[in-house]
Parts: C-alpha cells; structure tokens; sequence
C-alpha cells in the first residue's frame, strides 16, 4: 500500500472509533442544523479533527477541504474529508454511513479511502494501481443496459428546484431497470458501484467531499464518472452519473431528455 493510502486508512479508522463509540449513545448526541435538512453533529466535527491530526502528523504542509472545518492551506497536494457521510442516517441509527477521504495532487485524484466502520469495510484506491475492499480486487459490473440493473440515486433534499427534473429521470429509470435504491451514503453509494453490488448511481447536488474518493474508486474498478450530461465537470458541479462504461454511456442518454437548460453539467 502507499505511503499516502496507508496514512488515510489511519485516519479513517480514528474517525470510525470516534463514530461508533457514540452509535450506542446517540440520544445524548448536540444536533444543529448547517442548512435546510442538513445536520451536524459534535461527532462528524470530532471524527473530521481525528482525521486532520491524523493527515497533518504525516503531512504537515498538505491543505485540506473537509465538509465542517472548510478549506484551508494552500499546497499542490490537498485532502477533501468527508468525516461521517450520511450524517442524517447515522443520527437515525440508519446503518448506512462512512467515512470519505480523497487526496488530490494539483487536482488530479490520488489516493481515495471510504470506510464504512459498521461492517469494518475498507473501500481503497491508488491511481493507476486499482481499487480494493479490504484485500479484494473491485471490478464494476459489465452490465450493458438498463434491464435487470440495480441502480443507486439520491433525491434531492436541500435545493428544491430540480426535483421535478430529478422525478422525470427516475420515473423513466424505475419503468426499465431491476430496482432503483436511495441508501443516504453517496461515499458508499460510489464505493458500491466499484465493487459491483450497484450496477451505477446518479444524483444531482453533491458536493465534492461526498463523492471524490468515491470517483477514484469507481475509477480505478474500470467504471466511469461523468457530469449529468456525460462531460468532466461531476467534481465542480456535483451533478453526476456513474457506472460501467456500456451503462454509463445508456444511462446519460436516459437522463439527458430530463435535464432543464438551467441546470449545470
Ligand atoms: P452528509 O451526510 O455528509 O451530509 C447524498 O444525498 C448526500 O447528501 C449524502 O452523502 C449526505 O452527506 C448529504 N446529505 C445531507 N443532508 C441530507 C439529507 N437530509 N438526506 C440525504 N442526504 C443528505
Ligand atoms: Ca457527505
């Protein structure tokens, strides 16, 4: 394993104690809400500071973009956090949660981690090198079209403007696929594709520490992550398609009847 892939397995596991530790107790847990349907919790921001410590002992000099705390350093090489992705499930005692760390060099994706600390499954990838849970090899599905396909999507919960494009794609995918699921962990949802228990994943809105170490994943398992109109700009506009690159290619042309102009690739 890499120097930096072992250093962001450490993290996550840190984060994941500091998770489950408070899983038996969430009764007792301070919930506020950031925006409109989006909570927070002194867990996620306890998990997120394990993760920084664990990151900047090893790389002092390296930035960071994590989902509580922000951005901050400047460096060609930066960390994007997500401590505890699927906040909302977790404070349900919803079993459906991880922890996402990416590490991006001017950009490029590096080095991803997603671990999910309740079945102790370690999602990892190091560009060019392949993707694993645990010790096992992730190849995505060769799956070519929708029929028979199990997908995975979220509905949008906070920016309310699309969700009448978003009801038009998944109506047209619930008519001709084997099932569509809406599990509340991008980070795992993206991990799920890679190893091939999720054909391929759609959402609009997210933002890009839900999602980066997912991409490399997907990636690194021979899948394709797009734009929602099939284009590069998923990590910018957090609109985005992934999957096997036959179903990929069939789902952007799903989608894309359903798109209003306004919406961003
Ligand atoms: P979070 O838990 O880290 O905020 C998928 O819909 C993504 O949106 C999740 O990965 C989740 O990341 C985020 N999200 C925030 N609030 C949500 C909500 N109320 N329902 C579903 N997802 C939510
Ligand atoms: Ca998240």
């Amino acid at each position: 394993m890499n120097p930096t892939t072992t250093i962001a397995v450490r993290a996550a596991r840190q984060a994941g104690s500091v998770i489950m530790r408070s899983f038996s107790r969430l009764d007792t847990l301070t919930v506020s809400e950031k925006q409109v349907n989006d909570y927070v919790s002194e867990v996620d921001r306890n998990a997120e500071q394990a993760i920084i410590g664990t990151i900047h002992k090893a790389y002092p000099a390296h930035a960071i973009l994590a989902e509580e705390s922000g951005a901050h350093g400047k460096d060609d090489f930066q960390w994007v956090i997500d401590p505890l992705d699927g906040t909302t499930n977790y404070l349900h005692g919803f079993p459906q949660f991880a922890i996402s760390i990416a590490l991006k060099h001017r950009g490029k994706l590096e080095t991803a981690v997603v671990y999910d600390p309740l079945r102790d499954e370690m999602f990892t990838a190091a560009r060019g090198a392949g993707a694993l849970l645990n010790d096992r090899r992730l190849r995505v599905t060769d799956q070519k079209g929708l029929k028979g396909a199990l997908l995975g999507t979220g509905i949008p919960f906070r920016d309310q403007r699309y969700m009448d494009a978003y009801l038009g794609m998944l109506k047209a995918l619930t008519q001709e696929t084997a099932g569509i699921r809406r599990p509340g962990s991008a980070a795992l949802d993206f991990a799920y594709v890679a190893a091939g228990r999720l054909d391929g994943f759609w959402e609009l809105g997210l933002s890009e520490w839900d999602f980066a170490a997912g991409a490399l994943l997907v990636q690194e398992a021979g899948g394709v992550v797009s734009d929602i109109r099939g284009g590069g700009r998923h990590l910018e506009t957090g609109n985005v398609i992934t999957a096997g690159v036959r179903l990929h290619r069939t789902l952007v042309e799903t989608i894309r009847p359903h798109l209003p102009d306004a919406l961003s690739a």
